[in-house]
């Protein structure tokens, strides 16, 4: 499809302009449905004679069980991020990317292990297709609202914090139905709330108060983390942001 297509562009050219000039080694591959392109394209390189040595130097940094399950499909070798705390790059979707490439991540659940493994690469690139840029704020695009990592046993408390002391408009427990009936577990055994604010003009203050709520694991709103974005269009063409 038009829009499948429009995220492997995206995917492959930022793989190849961003890693293979510099010979990185240690790679963080995210999650969701464009980075599937990221790691296959890592796979390519391991197949190409010109790059089989340099490829099989890479090690691959996962953000949850389904990055992991990428990474050795593509018979890339997994590495873990508490063996390798410092990695050079970092390849990962978005949920919505405004013009200052602030992000809201977290509509596949991943955040909290995408957060650890981006704020610890020296570059975070966002791979994503065309739907994903928003023309001015946070919240124009993505409407399901900004994703945040809780422990469940304060989620009510959460709730109630963010519509309450944070004027949130509409906050909700993300339910696993219909593959699962109760809410989403996360690969940390977590809960997410999806909190609704609109369009979001200052996201690194809002992430910061909601940071500060207890319970609270991490936000969805990835503030001052990605170095560029590249995004894919419907007529193959791919934008650049940073
Ligand atoms: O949850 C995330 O932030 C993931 O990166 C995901 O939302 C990316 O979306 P995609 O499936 O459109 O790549």
């Amino acid at each position: 499809s038009t829009l499948e297509e429009a995220k492997r562009i995206a995917a492959y050219r930022a793989v190849d302009e961003n890693l293979i000039p510099v010979q990185h080694r240690l790679i963080g591959v995210g999650s969701g449905s464009t980075v599937i392109y990221v790691a296959e394209r890592l796979g390519q390189y391991l197949l190409d004679p010109k790059f089989s040595i340099l490829a099989s130097q890479f090690v691959c940094i996962p953000t949850g069980f389904q990055s992991k399950e990428l990474i050795l499909t593509n018979g890339l070798t997994l590495g873990s991020i508490d063996q390798y705390p410092s990695i050079d790059i970092v390849f990962d979707g978005a949920d919505e990317v405004d013009s200052d490439l602030q992000l809201i991540k977290g509509g596949g659940g991943c955040l909290f292990q995408e957060k650890l493994v981006s704020t610890s690469a020296a570059k975070f690139v966002v791979v994503a297709d065309y739907r994903k840029r928003s023309p001015k704020y946070l919240g124009t695009n993505w409407v399901k609202g900004v994703p945040i990592e809780v422990v469940p046993s304060a989620y009510v408390r959460v709730l109630s914090d963010l519509r309450i002391r944070l004027k949130c408009k509409q906050a909700v427990l993300r339910q696993g139905a219909p593959a699962k009936a109760g809410p989403v577990v996360t690969d940390n055994c977590n809960f997410i709330i999806d909190a609704h604010f609109g369009e979001i003009e200052d996201p690194a203050k809002l992430h910061a108060q909601i940071k500060m709520l207890v319970g609270v694991v991490e936000t969805g709103l990835f503030i001052n983390n990605a170095a560029r974005a590249y995004f894919g269009n419907p007529d193959g063409s791919v934008d650049v942001l940073g």
